[in-house]
């Protein structure tokens, strides 16, 4: 017998994505929500880590009554091998697309990559000269060329630690080389986790998680911190902008244009053909009113920070967003585009567009983009979505709500720019506590948790008890939908808060950018932390990860406590079949890295845990007597 289907108020918060759910199912149009019902409950094995499929001595599944694997491996092994392969799936995934960057600099510098350019050449030369490149007195091109030759070699295996440690303070990097994870390069790291978990390479739960945490700090101080700063170089260094998100960004009277996925290459360039007055008459002459571009996910926060376009959604909102019967194409790059997506497309007249060799979806339109080509393949892309405009049945349009404002682009040198050129208006703020410390809210979405329930949740409760909180991926439109990005939002937040960011006309709710742009808030710890002459772990500062579902999330929130950050998940990894692993992971990092993850599912007690935890550090700094 068919289950009956969740009722749809315990799904998700939003009356956007209520609306949207309730005429999926009125369509008869499958969701992530059916798909979950039909998928639970979970194999136990796997949800507890202890299944192993390493070799065709296996599959092993590890019981009290089965203790070993046939080769002998028993839980704490079995698990850690599965959590370090886990992990290097997102190290992996942030990294190649950081890689994906550095190779349109170099088709930049190359003449081979028509419509791009160096937009933000200062920095360019700042990131040269911080990571030891000599920068005086030489072309442009020359630092931009060593600078490539750097960051490529950060991805190899010659290297003893990769370049932008330099920015790291030096009692953190003595600490990492002193229990070994000081992370060489990027690819090195990952390739080396492939192996450990190979049978019979590395048996010793503790010191494969040892290595997780070295290649995931190859990613954020690498991968991820390389992706921005060159996303930042190439379409230029995000600025505070206004702009507005939900489904309601959808326009009945446009072509509308979806961007999903996280690599600001593709969608740059759609953007720009989305200008083109031949497609904006075309798209009038089909009787629209032009064409609206919006973002989905990760690209649509790249684009959302550089250029001001609006959101349509995070990641539960990416179907819902095509059910709205009024999106002429989705054009995805990588990472995070549910293969549905195909199939619900498929619904409607919705063209689905994929454009990277290394991201095919059978059934797709697909593109292969590339700098040479882009912007003639962008111009392409558009047309399509245009011309779509004419199959759109109108009778199967629904747009539910009004648009939120929302305020993003907030990079570090924004930030510091706003502060008046330091950042020791920031660190004084803290230091007489009207802000008593900071958090980052960051990754997804999982339909095994209220749609944003949490990421809005905390975030509310965090900015009450006058702690800043940073946002990136998908908790920037979780908080943008609930009006926490605004500058208006300081009537939520406590009275040395709404002080602070009322006096520099910001919101107490920073969208700081996409998922690899985490890596601003590691560098925005760093440079607080150098300020401080302390190590990150001494500052009041935590992150957290409420509705993650990601391999990448997973090494964000790993980097983040590895590198000193106190950083709660809202649910387990799948880990808790070793004990010894559970426990490493929330409370033996203490004494290694001096930062550990904590488990709760509830935001009211998470920000208990956030606000003990600030507490102690402002103590231990002599802040708070
Ligand atoms: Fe998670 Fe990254 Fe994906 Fe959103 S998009 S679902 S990883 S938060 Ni970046
Ligand atoms: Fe089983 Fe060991 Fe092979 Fe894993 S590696 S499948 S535990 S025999």
């Amino acid at each position: 017998m068919a289950k009956e289907p969740s009722p749809i108020d315990e799904l998700t918060i939003w009356d956007d994505a209520k609306a949207m759910i309730a005429k999926a199912r009125r369509e008869g149009v499958e969701t992530v929500y059916d798909r979950l019902d039909k998928q639970t409950p979970h194999c136990k094995f796997c949800e507890l880590g202890t299944s192993c499929r390493n070799c065709t001595m296996g599959p092993c599944r590890i019981t009290p009554k089965m203790p070993r694997g046939v080769c002998g491996a028993d839980a704490d092994v079995v698990v850690a091998r599965n959590f370090g392969r886990f992990v290097a799936g997102g190290a992996a995934a942030h990294s190649d697309h950081g890689r994906d960057l550095i190779e349109v600099l170099e088709a930049i510098l190359e003449g081979d990559a028509e419509g791009y350019r160096i937009k933000d050449e200062k920095k360019l030369v700042r990131i040269a000269g911080e990571i030891g490149i000599k920068t005086q007195g030489r072309q442009l091109r020359d630092v931009a060329e060593e600078l490539l030759e750097r960051l490529f070699s950060d991805f190899g295996s010659r290297g003893k630690e990769v370049s932008f440690l330099s920015r790291v303070p030096e009692v953190r990097k003595e600490k990492w080389a002193k229990i070994g994870v000081t992370p060489r390069g990027v690819d090195h790291e990952i390739v080396e986790m492939m192996h450990r978990t190979h049978m019979g390479v590395d048996n010793d739960a503790p010191n494969t998680m040892l290595h997780a945490a070295r290649m995931a700090l190859a990613d954020g101080w690498g991968g991820s911190m390389i992706g921005t700063e060159l996303s930042d170089v190439i379409f230029g260094t995000p600025k505070p902008s206004k702009s507005t998100a939900n489904l309601a960004v959808i326009k009945e009277d446009k072509v509308n244009l979806l961007v999903h996925g996280h690599n600001p290459v593709v969608s740059e360039m759609i953007l720009a053909a989305a200008r083109d007055p031949k497609l904006i008459a075309r798209a009038k002459e089909l009787g629209a009113a032009g064409i609206n571009i919006a973002g989905l996910c990760c690209t649509g926060n790249e684009l959302l920070m550089r250029q001001g376009i609006p959101m349509a959604g995070n990641h539960l909102m990416t179907e819902l967003a095509i059910i709205t019967g009024a999106v002429e194409a989705v054009v995805v790059d990588y990472q995070c585009i549910m293969p549905s997506l195909v199939q619900v497309s498929s619904c409607y007249h919705t063209k689905f567009i994929d454009t990277a060799k290394k991201a095919r979806f059978t059934g797709a339109i697909h593109y292969d983009f590339n700098p040479k080509t882009a912007q003639k393949q962008a111009y392409e892309i558009v047309s399509l979505a245009v011309e779509a405009f004419a199959e759109r049945d109108p009778s199967r349009v629904e747009i539910p709500g009004q648009p939120v404002s929302i305020m993003s682009g907030f990079s570090n040198e924004a930030v510091v720019e706003a502060l008046g050129g330091t950042l020791t208006p920031l660190v004084d703020a803290i230091a007489q506590g009207d802000v008593r410390g900071a958090v980052g809210i960051v990754g997804c979405n999982n339909p095994k948790i209220k749609h944003d329930s949490l990421n809005v949740g905390l975030a509310k409760e965090l900015i009450k008890r006058d702690i800043l909180v940073l946002v990136t991926g998908c908790v920037s439109s979780a908080a943008g939908k609930a009006g926490l990005l605004v500058p208006e939002a300081i009537e939520m937040a406590g009275p040395g808060l709404k002080k602070v960011c009322g006096a520099l006309g910001i919101p107490p709710v920073l969208h700081y950018g996409s998922c690899v742009d985490n890596s601003r808030i590691l560098q925005l710890c760093a440079a607080l932390a150098n300020e401080l002459h302390v190590d990150i772990s001494d500052l009041p500062v935590g992150a957290s990860a409420p509705e993650w579902y990601s391999e990448k999330a997973a090494s964000i929130g790993l980097y983040a406590v590895a590198s000193g950050i106190y950083t709660h998940l809202g649910h387990a990894p799948n880990i808790l079949g070793s004990e010894t692993v559970t426990n490493l992971a929330v409370s033996g990092l203490e004494d290694l890295v001096g930062a550990t993850f904590f488990i709760e599912s509830d935001p009211i007690k998470t920000a208990d845990m956030f606000d003990a935890r600030i507490n102690a550090k402002r103590q231990a700094l002599g802040l708070d007597k």
